[in-house]
Formats: C-alpha cells, structure tokens, sequence
C-alpha cells in the first residue's frame, strides 16, 4: 500500500539528524548505565492492536463528518492498518468488532496476511440492535430480563468465538451497555445475577487456549447505573468464572481523577489482568488519542506493568480503542501507536533497583524524582531508530503525507455519509 521507495525517500532526509540524536542520547544514557540498544530491541520488539472500527472516522451521538476516502468495509480497514504498520513497525494486529467485521474468516485471514497483519482480541457488539435479529437490546443483552434476549446474545458471544477461532485470535472481549436510566429501573442485584449467568454460558463455550475479558465503564450508554460500572465488578466477574476470565481495562472507562494505574497493580495482584484499551480523556469515555491529554498517566500505568513483566502468566493484549472524529485516523492511529510505545519505553527506563531503596527509606522526593527522571527523557530518536532499522519511516507522519496514501484511496473508495451521529 504504500511503497518502499517512499519511505526511503522521506527517511533519506532524516536519517543524519537521527544519527546524531541518536548518539547523543546513547552518550547520556551510558551515563546513567543503561544500554541504548537494549532500548532499541525492546521497541522494535513492541507491538499494540489497531481496532478496525478506528479507522473511519468517528462522531458524537450528534454528528460525525467524515473525510474522503473512508475505509467502505474490512478490507479496507485491513489495508489501512498495513499502512500503520508499514509506516510504523508498532501495529502488528488488529482487534475486530462483530457483526460490523462479520465476513468470510478466509477472506479475513487473506487481506491480513497481505499485510503482515494478525488479529487480537475480537469483540461482540450487543449494545446495538442487528437488522434482523429477532430481540431488542433497547433494555439490555446479557442481563435482559427476559430469557429469549438473554439467549440470543450469549448465541451471538458464541458465533464471535467461532468466528474469532478462524482467524486466529485467542480472545474475546466482552463490553456490554446494559444498565438503567431511572432508579428503580432494575433489580441491580438480579440484574448482575443474569449477566454472570450470561457470561458463564459465553465461558463454556471458549476454547481451551482462549480468554474472555469483561470490559468495566462507569457509565454510558446507561446513565444511572451500568452492570459492569467499575473493575470491582469486573473481577469479580473475572473470579466467578475461571481461570480463562480476564478484566480488560479501558483508559476511558473511569470517574474522573480515578487511580488507572493502582488498579493495573490490583489486577496484577489477583492475576486477573488480561488487557487493555489505550486511548485518552479529560472528561469521561472521550476516546481521545493516546497519550494526548495526560501522558503522565500513560507512562504511570506502563510503569505498572514493566514492573510487573515478569510475573508468571501475565501475557496481556494491548488494544487501542479510539474514535478519531477530527483527524485523519491513519496520523491519529500512528500517532497513538507511537505515544503508547514511548510510554512503555519510558517505563524501561525507570531505575528500579534506585527506587525500591528511595521507597524502603520513605525517600518520598527522591522516589517520585526516580519516576520523572525517566518520564523526562526524550526516548524519540530510540524509537526512531527502531523503525528505520525495521524498515519503516523515521518520520511516518511526513512519509504518510509523502505517499498521497488517502488521496488515492478516495479515488477508489466510495464517498462515506456523514448522516446520522454515530459514537464508534
Ligand atoms: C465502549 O465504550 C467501548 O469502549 C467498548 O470497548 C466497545 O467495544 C468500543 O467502545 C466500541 O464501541
Ligand atoms: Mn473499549
């Protein structure tokens, strides 16, 4: 999709200015004893999961207006996210959402091999009614109070995994809108009474070396209560049904000023931490992108889990989930991939065994100074240098923009509607 000699092209003119950026940083970073080229390794060998539907453009429940040359269907999606990873090397899989990806797997596996491409977690979409499906969600999926609904979304949980199987995934990620508007609405009790027996009907169905993450959010489309409103009740849902039961946890998906990175630690600690959606907000579940709002915050959750890396069985899949409503999705897509790595490579920088001294002598200053000396360091040329040497851009925002990638597909791509609101 986008050709080899554009990317050299646009590198040629960057590569003196990383060398020398490069060799800086190499010199400082030898001062403080740690190897530039380990760093180089950890990001080359760094990877997060482009979600399908973030490659259109997305809306509010008021209005969304799209650019030229929106993706028309999945295959279109697969090869905007070859573009991502071609330009980038840090996208290697994408995480699918059905029915909207439902389609031949065959086909699936086909375009994503044409890419390089493999696919993480798939996730199922029960907050929507389906054209011809026989229940409404209107009051709820895996916790509807009737049966027959309650049936039909643990069927469609079911097909997911099918399908998902096919094309080699290994896990399903469930998120569900149900919830009230009004107290009184609901049994909160027995509302999460049958949405763990929905779930346990979902579990046994899950292949021997697959996952189920349920997905916690505070609110929305529910706005009094929400079944799975927090990662309380996501873990408990994780503990009730087995081993093979993750909590996934989405960066929007909390109250305001809520400790994201403690509760990494918490699901570390119970073994029940299973993956994530990255994406950024100042106000609520803004689907912002990655690292745009609060950077500190990205870099404290990563400093969780490089901590952590070598605990037995932690093997987490890293997703993005993001609604690019004013960008190209493509640079926004880029952009995060890029923000999410540097933050991991920052947490890599962290002196460890330094810290653990400044907290065992309640050295408070020192600790946190430990934290932000990393945080500080301007890994870019690493992470540049990591590319190049993969044989993607240095710059891929100027190589995109080289490529006049968008402009051609809009010849080929039938124009999109804006009609409509539409939160992705
Ligand atoms: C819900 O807001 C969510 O975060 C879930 O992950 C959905 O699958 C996704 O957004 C897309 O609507
Ligand atoms: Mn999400």
């Amino acid at each position: 999709m986008i050709d080899k000699s554009t990317i050299e092209a646009d590198n040629a003119k960057h590569q003196d200015g990383l060398d020398i950026d490069f060799a800086n940083l190499a010199e400082k970073l030898d001062r403080r004893g740690v190897s530039i080229d380990a760093l180089v390794k950890r990001a080359q060998d760094f990877g997060v999961a482009v979600p399908s539907w973030g490659t259109g453009t997305g809306g509010t429940r008021f209005a969304r207006f799209p650019g030229g040359g929106e993706p028309a269907n999945i295959f279109d999606k697969l090869d905007d996210c070859g573009v991502i990873h071609a330009l980038t090397d840090a996208a290697p899989s994408v995480s699918l959402h059905f029915p909207w990806d439902q389609t031949d797997p065959a086909d699936l596996r086909a375009k994503a091999d044409e890419h390089g491409l493999t696919f993480d977690a798939v996730n199922s979409n029960t907050f929507q009614d389906q054209a011809d499906q026989a229940h409404s969600y209107k009051f709820g999926s895996l916790t509807h109070t009737d049966q027959a609904t309650r049936a039909q979304a643990v069927e469609h949980n079911l097909e997911c995994i099918e399908l998902g199987d096919k094309i080699g995934s290994k896990a399903l990620t469930v998120w569900i809108g149900d919830g009230a508007n009004f107290p009184g609405q609901t049994h909160m009790g027995r509302q999460f009474e049958r949405y763990l027996s929905s779930m346990k009907d979902i579990y046994a169905g899950l292949p021997n070396d697959w996952q189920i993450f349920s997905e916690h959010k505070i609110y929305e489309p529910a706005f009094y209560s929400t079944v799975v409103q927090d990662w309380g009740t996501s873990l408990l849902t994780a503990q009730e049904l087995g081993e093979k039961a993750k909590c996934l946890v989405d960066l929007g998906h909390h109250a305001p000023n809520v400790n994201i990175e403690m509760i990494v630690s918490r699901l570390i600690h119970a073994g029940k931490l299973g993956g994530f959606h990255f994406n950024d907000s100042k106000y609520g579940d803004d689907d912002l992108d990655s690292g745009t709002i609060d950077p500190y915050r990205l870099f404290l959750v990563w400093n969780e889990l490089v901590d952590a890396e070598d605990t037995p069985g932690l093997d987490l899949s890293h997703m993005i989930d993001q609604s690019h409503n004013v960008t190209d999705p493509i640079e926004s897509l880029m952009v995060s991939c890029i923000e999410i790595q540097r933050a991991y490579i920052q947490a890599a920088l962290v002196d460890r065994e330094a810290l653990a001294g400044y907290q065992a002598d309640n050295d408070a200053l020192m600790a946190s100074a430990t934290l932000r000396n990393a945080f500080r360091t301007d890994v870019d040329a690493i992470l540049a240098k990591a590319r190049s040497l993969s044989g993607s851009a240095i710059d891929p925002i100027g190589a995109y923009r080289a490529s006049g990638y968008r402009a051609k597909v809009s010849d080929a791509r039938p124009v999109s509607s804006g009609a409509g609101g539409g939160i992705v």
